[in-house]
C-alpha cells in the first residue's frame, strides 16, 4: 500500500487540506456539520456528495466548491467514518494509491493518519473493545516485503513481467560474474532428472561465455537444417546439453541470444532468451469450483465462463508447449492436469469420473483427486502449478510450497468487492457466505503466489473511481478476528494481464462461409423463429426481416438480462428497428433452487407481459452446446444484428469476445472488463447499465445508421475482429503465460530469501489462524444447489 508518505512531497491531499480551509471555510463547516449530524457511521462517496448538495443548494456556489480542493477531496474519497466531532476519510487519488486523513468538524484541523488508525476508527463502529485491544491480531504482509522492488506508477500495474525482466537485467549487468545466478539457474534446468541446456563443465559465466564463442564458429560451418542430434555429443563434451534448438540454425540463434545477454543484458534480449528456455513441460491447474466438466455443465450452479476459460487455456497451453518443445529439439510430451472435485451425484455429467482426457488435446487430462496421484501420473513434479478461484488458489499455494514449485493464480471474480462493507460487516454475512475464510484464503494465495494472471487492468487496480478486485485486499478488517493492515500491494511486479481468447475453431467469423456449421441451421431456425412455445423457447418474432439484438448469460441479477429486456420494452424506436433474442436460465421458477435466478425468471415473465413483447422477443433457455452457440452468434450476424452484454458488472466477459470473433458488432457494459476489451465507437460500443435510456438509444442509433451509410455495420463487424486478433487470442495468452512461467521461476530463485521469509509468515498465519477459522464452516450436504455467492 502506498502510505500518505508515498505521495507526500508531490501533491498529497493532506498537504492540500489547509488550502481547502482557506478556500471555502464557510461551506466546509456546514458540510462537516451535516456529516456528523447523524452520529457515528460509515458514509460512502455518493452520500457524501448528496449530503454536500443538500447543504450547498445554490448550483453556482456548489460548482465553485467542487472545482476547488474540497471537491477534489470528495471526488477522491472512497468512504468516510464519522466519529463526532471527527470525520475520517479514506482517499484514493489514483489506482493503487491510498491516503487517510482525519478532519475535525469543529476547527477543520486536519491530520494525516495511518491505515491502521483508519481501520481502527471503522472497527469502533462494530466492536469497540476489540478495536482498542492492543493485542488484537494484525496481519501485515508488507512487513516481510523487505527486498522486492515495487512499481510506482499506476499505469505500470499489470505489466509485472516487463519490470521483473528489467530488475533482473540490472542485477545481472556490470561485471561478468554478476551473471552467475543465471548460470546457476541454467545448470538447474532438467526434465525428470535429465539435464538440459548446461552441465557442470560450464559452471561459471566466463567459461560459458568462452564456450559460446566456440560453438558459434562451429555452428556457422554447418548447414542450417542440421539436426541437433548430429552435434549433440560434441556439444555435451563442451558442456552444452540439449534444449537449445532442433537445428543448427535455431541452436545458433538461441546461443547467440545468451551470448548477448552475457555481453550486456537488456530487457528485450533477456525476454527473448527466457521465451526460448525449456523450463515448463508439466503443468497442474487446480479448478475445483462448480461443476468442472466438458459437456452438459454450463449453467449448473457456479459453473460458467471459468470452466470454459480453463478448458480453452489448457488447449492453448498444450499447443504452445508442443511448438516450443519441438523448436527446443526435445521429444518430451507435455502434460497438463486439471485437478478438480469428484462429484458423486453428477447430474448426468462426467463429474463423477476420476480421470477424463480433455477434448482437443493429446496429453491433457482432468483429474478428480490429488497430490500423490499428480506425482504418479506425471512421473515426477510439475514445473508450474496454476490455481483458479479461491479454493483452487489456496490448494495450489499449499502444494506449490510443499513441492517447491513456481505458482500462478487466477481469480477473475474475487468476491470482496461484490458486497458493500463485506469485511467490516463479516459477522452478519459469515453464516451465509463465509467471507472471513474466503478473503483470508484469497489474501494468503495472492501473497504466496509467484505471479498472478489477470484478464484486465480493472481486475487488479480498478479504474480512476473504483478500486480493483485485488486492490480491495490492500487493507481491510474483520473486527473481533483480525485487522489486515497490509494484505496485498498491487504495485508488486507479480501482477500481469494476460487476457483470454475464445476458441477460434468454435467462434469464427460469420463471413467464412465454407466453415459454417450448416448442419445446425434447421435447429437454429427452429430455435429462433418457430411460432410455438416449448421447453426451450418462449415468445416469437413476427417480423423476421428485422435484425436481431442478442444476449446470452446465466440468469443472475448482475448479468442484467432483465435490464436489457426492460430497456428494449421501453424504447419504441428500438422495437421498431430490431427484434430481441435472449438466452439464459429456464422458464419455470419452481425448478430453480437459486434465489437470484428465481427472482430473475419471474421478472422476465412480468416484463414480457408488461411491455407486451410477444411478437418481438424470443427467450431461449440456457444452451450447453458451444458449437451450436458459435453458429447461433453467426446466424445473428447474418441478420445484421448485434450482441448486447448489459451486465451491472462483468469481470471479463467471454461472451463479448465470442460475439466479436463471430463478426457480430457488440455493445457491452462499461462496468468491468468489457470496457477494456472494446474501444468505444471503434471496435464496438460501451453502454452504461445504470442508464438504460441512453444505452437503448445508442443501440437504436446504430441500427438507424445503415440507412444513410451502407458500410456502417460492416465497419464495426471488421473492427471488432481486428481488435480480437490484435489483443484477445489464446495464442497471445499462451505465449505470455509460458514466458511468465520461465521468467518468474528465475525471479523466485533470485529472491530466495525473501520468498522463504514470506512463506514462513504465511505458514504461521495459515496454521494458527486460518485452519481454526475453516473449522467453523459447515459442510453442506448438497452445497452446489445454492451458489454460495452469485458470480
Ligand atoms: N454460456 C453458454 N450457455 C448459456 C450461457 C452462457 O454456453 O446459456 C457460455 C458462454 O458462451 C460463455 C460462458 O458460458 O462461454 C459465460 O462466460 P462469461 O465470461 O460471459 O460469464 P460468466 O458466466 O463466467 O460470468
Ligand atoms: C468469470 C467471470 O465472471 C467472467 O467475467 C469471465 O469472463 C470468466 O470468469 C472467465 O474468465
Amino acid at each position: 500500500m502506498a502510505s500518505a508518505a508515498a505521495i507526500k512531497g508531490s501533491e498529497s491531499i493532506a498537504d492540500n487540506m489547509p488550502d481547502a480551509r482557506r478556500q471555502s471555510r464557510y461551506h466546509m463547516k456546514r458540510c462537516f456539520a451535516k456529516y456528523i449530524e447523524k452520529g457515528r457511521r460509515i458514509i460512502k462517496l455518493h452520500h457524501l456528495m448528496s449530503e454536500m448538495e443538500t447543504v450547498i443548494d445554490d448550483k453556482a456556489e456548489r460548482t465553485q466548491v467542487l472545482e476547488g480542493v474540497l471537491g477534489y477531496i470528495l471526488c477522491s474519497t472512497q468512504e468516510a467514518v464519522v466519529i463526532p466531532p471527527h470525520v475520517v476519510f479514506s482517499i484514493r487519488p489514483n489506482p493503487g494509491y491510498w491516503e487517510f486523513v482525519k478532519v475535525s468538524s469543529e476547527d477543520l484541523s486536519i491530520e494525516g493518519i495511518t491505515v491502521r488508525d483508519f481501520l481502527k476508527y471503522k472497527e469502533t463502529l462494530y466492536d469497540e473493545n476489540w478495536s482498542n485491544d492492543e493485542n488484537a491480531l494484525e496481519v501485515d504482509f508488507r512487513a516481510i516485503d523487505f527486498s522486492t522492488p515495487h512499481l510506482t506508477l499506476s499505469s505500470s500495474i499489470g505489466n509485472g513481467i516487463n519490470y521483473v525482466t528489467k530488475f533482473t537485467t540490472s542485477k545481472l549487468a556490470g561485471k561478468l560474474e554478476n551473471a552467475q545466478p543465471l548460470v546457476d539457474y541454467l545448470l538447474s534446468l532438467n526434465h525428470q532428472g535429465e539435464q538440459l541446456i548446461l552441465n557442470e563443465t560450464l559452471n561459471t559465466a566466463s567459461k560459458l561465455q568462452a564456450a559460446l564463442i566456440v560453438t558459434d564458429v562451429h555452428l556457422s560451418a554447418l548447414p542450417k537444417d542440421t539436426p541437433f542430434q548430429n552435434f549433440e555429443l560434441r556439444f555435451k563434451e563442451w558442456g552444452f546439453e540439449k534444449g537449445w534448438g532442433d537445428t543448427a540454425e535455431r541452436t545458433k540463434e538461441t546461443m547467440g541470444i545468451l551470448a548477448e545477454v552475457l555481453q550486456a543484458p537488456d530487457p528485450l534480449i533477456m525476454d527473448r532468451f527466457f521465451s526460448r528456455l525449456p523450463t515448463i513441460f508439466n503443468v497442474v491447474i487446480f479448478s475445483p469450483h462448480g461443476y468442472f466438466g466438458q459437456a452438459d455443465v454450463l449453467g449448473l450452479p457456479d459453473t460458467g465462463g471459468q470452466v470454459v476459460y480453463i478448458l480453452d487455456q489448457v488447449k492453448a497451453l498444450e499447443e504452445e508447449l508442443l511448438v516450443r518443445i519441438k523448436q527446443q529439439g526435445l521429444t518430451v510430451k507435455p502434460q497438463i492436469l486439471v485437478v478438480t472435485r469428484l462429484i458423486p451425484e453428477a447430474r448426468g455429467t462426467k463429474c463423477n469420473q476420476e480421470l477424463e482426457p480433455i477434448n482437443g488435446t493429446k496429453y491433457s487430462n482432468i483429474l478428480r483427486d490429488a497430490t500423490a496421484k499428480i506425482l504418479d501420473l506425471m512421473e515426477g513434479k510439475p514445473d508450474l502449478i496454476i490455481g483458479n478461484y479461491t479454493d483452487g488458489n489456496l490448494v495450489a499455494s499449499l502444494m506449490a510450497n510443499k513441492l517447491g514449485i513456481t505458482q500462478a493464480t487466477i481469480a477473475h471474480a474475487l468476491e470482496k468487492t461484490k458486497y458493500e462493507d463485506s469485511d467490516i460487516n463479516w459477522k452478519a454475512l459469515d453464516p451465509k457466505y463465509h467471507f472471513s475464510c474466503q478473503f483470508l484464503a484469497d489474501t494468503i494465495s495472492m501473497n504466496a503466489t509467484d505471479f498472478v494472471i489477470a484478464s484486465t487492468y480493472q481486475e487488479i487496480a480498478g479504474s480512476k473511481d473504483r478500486p480493483g478486485q485485488y486492490e480491495s485486499h490492500t487493507a481491510f478488517t474483520f473486527p473481533g478476528l483480525c485487522r489486515v493492515v497490509s494484505g496485498i500491494n498491487v504495485f508488486d511486479p507479480k501482477f500481469n494481464i494476460a487476457a483470454p481468447g475464445a476458441d477460434q475453431s468454435v467462434y469464427f467469423p460469420y463471413a467464412e462461409k465454407q466453415k459454417r456449421l450448416t448442419s445446425f441451421h434447421p435447429a437454429i431456425e427452429e430455435l429462433l423463429f418457430s411460432k410455438e412455445d416449448n421447453n426451450e423457447h418462449i415468445g416469437f418474432l413476427v417480423d423476421r426481416k428485422k435484425p436481431i439484438i442478442f444476449s446470452m448469460a446465466r440468469l443472475d441479477i448482475v448479468k442484467n438480462i432483465t435490464g436489457l429486456v426492460e430497456w428494449y420494452g421501453k424504447n419504441k424506436r428500438l422495437r421498431n428497428l430490431v427484434n430481441l433474442v435472449v438466452v439464459g436460465g429456464f422458464f419455470d421458477p419452481s425448478k430453480s433452487k437459486d434465489r437470484e435466478e428465481i427472482a430473475e425468471i419471474k421478472k422476465m415473465h412480468t416484463l414480457i407481459e408488461k411491455y407486451e413483447l410477444r411478437g418481438q422477443i424470443r427467450w431461449i433457455a440456457a444452451q450447453t452446446d458451444r458449437n451450436r452457440n458459435g453458429e447461433l452468434y453467426r446466424c445473428i450476424a447474418d441478420t445484421r444484428g448485434a450482441f448486447v452484454q448489459p451486465a451491472l458488472y462483468e469481470a471479463f466477459g467471454l461472451t463479448v469476445i465470442e460475439a466479436m470473433n463471430c463478426g457480430l458488432p457488440t455493445f457491452a457494459t462499461n462496468q468491468g472488463g468489457p470496457a477494456e476489451i472494446i474501444v468505444d465507437g471503434i471496435s464496438g460500443f460501451h453502454i452504461d447499465p445504470n442508464n438504460g435510456d441512453e444505452a437503448s438509444n445508442k443501440i437504436a442509433d446504430f441500427f438507424e445508421k445503415p440507412k444513410t451509410d451502407a458500410a456502417y455495420w460492416d465497419r464495426f463487424s471488421k473492427a471488432g475482429l481486428q481488435r480480437i486478433y490484435e489483443c484477445y487470442t489464446w495464442k497471445i495468452y499462451a505465449n505470455k503465460v509460458l514466458n511468465m512461467g520461465s521468467t518468474y521461476t528465475f525471479w523466485r530463485q533470485l529472491n530466495k530469501e525473501q520468498k522463504q521469509a514470506k512463506q514462513r509468515y504465511i505458514q504461521m498465519f495459515f496454521n494458527l489462524q486460518y485452519r481454526n477459522l475453516v473449522k467453523n464452516v459447515p459442510i453442506p450436504s448438497d452445497e452446489p444447489e445454492q451458489p454460495v455467492v452469485p458470480k
